[in-house]
């Protein structure tokens, strides 16, 4: 998403008591221990699958069921791929026969749709304008994913152009897809605009998902679905065929429950790509560190860790208490841990938030980068060409919902008229690259000599995003049963009993491993994730479906 929506928010009074917390363990049978898909990991299936207890092709009935279990009420997965079944007895079948193509081979992975697949499955955004469009090849993350021998089970729902189209829509809200919820609390707002994989992965609908960000869009979803998200560093995965916002600041990355599964998913994706020549920055020749050799407990040791203190201090009123205070509990258990805790303020912080470069740098991208998308189309069943015909095309076809979801957004660009090709585009991509830079997060890093900087997750998107840097974010806390009901203007539920929330490791370009060990030591030391369960869980089990 562009921008958390912290607008537009109307108190109710009622206030609900604690939800039933279901009991979830694992389900034994003549002996056999299955493991619970809610909370089963990477290393758990493939134990699994190397023993025989179950198959790829069983995975993907449980989770194919689990996914229509719930789909109803929730609306996160808005396409199953037809072949998966097929490819997972593919990926059986060398199993068997001594081939495993990697620690991802035969497990299924759900994937945002934006992210497109040379197959049956669509690739559209949320629009219809893009139902049945054509891509000539995989998208390069499909591609490497099926390299890694992961199963791409299906697309997820999203906010409809990962929230860049309209001022007064909802986060998790397409045209094609409908209005995805979150699991925490019935018509949860899921966040966006990676919604419908924070929803998928939070209650083990495929072993993880992938979502992708320019502003927020992995972060806040993982913030309020429980979950462990990765914003990569721009150019650490490829963004071809990937439906745009802006080239300076897109990035695609996985949405897991533990650190080490998101770990494995960066693993598979990450690496140069010839198509998106972002990727050429990726240091050391273009050689991917080992993200999962880097979970170590031990991280903390020796780290010196920032806190921007001014973001606190200048978002203190917008920012609950409860969260607040979860976030200095974080700060001392990880000095605890072994780290030195001191204050890496992001200087510029109070004079950026009233500057408007952001928009005219990612109006001017959107213009050129949907363009150069719907140019790449094999098959463009519309025919549009670009930004002026796509707001014609959503103004007359009456699913898109104008007028009631407006198109503020593209209304904005093309009256802003210039794009990243215009001499106008250098001073205000300038000026990001000093609020997210010597005033943000590079220059905190730089000035005072940190490793990384925290800040409660629902803080940390906007200004990494100014300059495309890694954050890596980690379930902290949850709102407790006493807490009031929030609602939109739209009805979503934007903070309620058992929401859950995040804690924020952001760092300089290219430092995933740091941050993936510094995430994997506080996850291991505190396990937050165990502590709040979804109101809402599919029922059907591997041992369902097992013959
Ligand atoms: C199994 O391996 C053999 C020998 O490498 C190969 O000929 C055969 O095609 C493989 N079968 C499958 C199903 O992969
Ligand atoms: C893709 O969209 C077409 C409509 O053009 C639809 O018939 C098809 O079922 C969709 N694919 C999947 C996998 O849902
Ligand atoms: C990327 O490629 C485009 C043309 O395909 C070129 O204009 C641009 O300078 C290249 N950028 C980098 C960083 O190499
Ligand atoms: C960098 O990688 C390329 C392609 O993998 C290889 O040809 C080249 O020798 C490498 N250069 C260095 C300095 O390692
Ligand atoms: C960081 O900001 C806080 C709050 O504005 C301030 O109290 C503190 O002195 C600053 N720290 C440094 C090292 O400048
Ligand atoms: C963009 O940044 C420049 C330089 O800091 C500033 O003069 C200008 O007012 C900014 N533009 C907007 C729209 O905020
Ligand atoms: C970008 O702006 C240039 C200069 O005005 C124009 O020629 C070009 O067509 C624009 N590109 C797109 C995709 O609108
Ligand atoms: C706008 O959309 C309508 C209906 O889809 C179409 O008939 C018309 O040609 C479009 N106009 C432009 C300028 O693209
Ligand atoms: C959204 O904005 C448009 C344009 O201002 C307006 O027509 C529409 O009624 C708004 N929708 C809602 C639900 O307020
Ligand atoms: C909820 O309970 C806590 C501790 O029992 C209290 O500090 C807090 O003010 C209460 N919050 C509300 C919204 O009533
Ligand atoms: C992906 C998928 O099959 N979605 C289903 C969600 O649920 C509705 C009805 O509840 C079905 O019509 C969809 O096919
Ligand atoms: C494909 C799919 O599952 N679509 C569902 C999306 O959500 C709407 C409701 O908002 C359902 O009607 C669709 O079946």
């Amino acid at each position: 998403m562009r921008f958390l929506l912290l607008s537009a928010v109307c108190a109710l009074t009622s206030v609900v008591g604690a939800l039933t917390v279901p009991p979830y363990t694992g389900t034994l049978i003549k002996g056999q221990q299955f493991p619970t898909l809610i909370d089963v990991t990477t290393e758990d299936l493939v134990d699994g699958l190397e023993s025989g207890l179950f198959t790829s092709v069983d995975l993907v009935k449980a989770y194919t069921e689990r996914i229509m279990e719930v789909n109803s009420t929730l609306h996160m997965v808005t396409e199953i791929n037809p072949d998966a079944l097929a490819i997972a007895a593919q990926l059986d079948a060398m199993r068997a026969n001594g081939t495993v193509l990697s620690p991802l081979h035969g497990l299924p992975i759900l994937i945002k749709n934006n992210i497109a697949t040379a197959d049956k499955m669509n690739n559209t955004a949320g629009s219809w304008s893009l139902v049945g469009a054509k891509v000539p090849r995989d998208s390069t993350l499909a591609a490497k994913l099926r390299k890694a021998g992961a199963i791409i089970l299906g697309k997820t729902n999203l906010s409809q152009w990962a929230n860049y189209r309209s001022d007064n829509s909802t986060n998790g809200w397409s045209a094609y897809g409908g209005q995805t919820y979150a699991a925490y609390y019935p018509m949860q707002d899921p966040s966006g605009s990676s919604s419908g994989s924070g929803v998928s992965s939070a209650i083990g609908l495929a072993l993880a998902s992938l979502g992708s960000e320019t502003s927020g869009s992995i972060l806040s979803p993982s913030d309020v679905n429980n979950l462990v998200g990765i914003k990569p560093t721009v150019g650490l995965t490829s963004r071809y065929l990937v439906i745009p916002i802006s080239e300076h600041q897109d990035t695609v990355g996985p949405m897991a429950r533990t650190v080490k599964d998101a770990a494995y998913l960066l693993q598979a994706i990450a690496g140069a790509d010839p198509h998106d020549n972002y990727t050429s920055a990726i240091p050391n020749n273009g050689s991917i560190p080992d993200y999962v050799g880097a979970c170590n407990y031990s991280s903390f040791s020796g780290a010196r860790i920032g806190v921007a203190r001014n973001v606190l201090e200048i978002w203190n009123s917008s920012t609950d208490p409860v969260v607040l205070s979860a976030f200095e509990t974080a700060i001392s258990e990880i000095e605890k841990a072994g780290a030195t805790i001191v204050d890496a303020n992001f200087t510029a912080f109070a004079e950026w938030q009233h500057d408007g470069n952001e928009t005219l740098v990612l109006n001017a991208d959107f213009l050129v980068n949907l363009a150069t998308y719907f140019s790449e189309l094999s098959y463009n069943p519309h025919g549009i060409e670009n930004l002026a015909e796509e707001r014609n095309f959503t103004h007359t076809f009456p699913a898109e919902d104008w007028p009631d979801r407006d198109t503020a957004v593209w209304d904005g660009a093309l009256t802003q008229g210039w794009n990243n090709t215009s001499p106008l585009f250098w001073p205000a991509y300038q000026a990001n690259l000093f609020y997210g830079g010597a005033g943000g997060i590079l220059g905190a890093l730089e000035r005072n000599n940190v490793d990384a900087v925290l800040l409660p997750t629902q803080l940390s998107p906007s200004i990494p995003a100014l300059v495309g840097s890694p954050v890596v974010t980690v379930p902290m806390g949850f709102y407790p049963a006493n807490t009031t009901v929030v609602r939109n203007a739209r009805g979503l539920v934007e903070t309620a009993p058992n929401t859950p929330f995040g804690l924020s490791f952001m760092g300089g370009k290219f430092s995933e491993a740091t941050l993936i060990g510094f995430a994997y030591a506080y996850e291991q030391r505190t396990m937050h994730r165990n502590d709040v369960q979804p109101y809402l869980v599919p029922n059907i089990e591997l041992a369902d479906v097992v013959a």
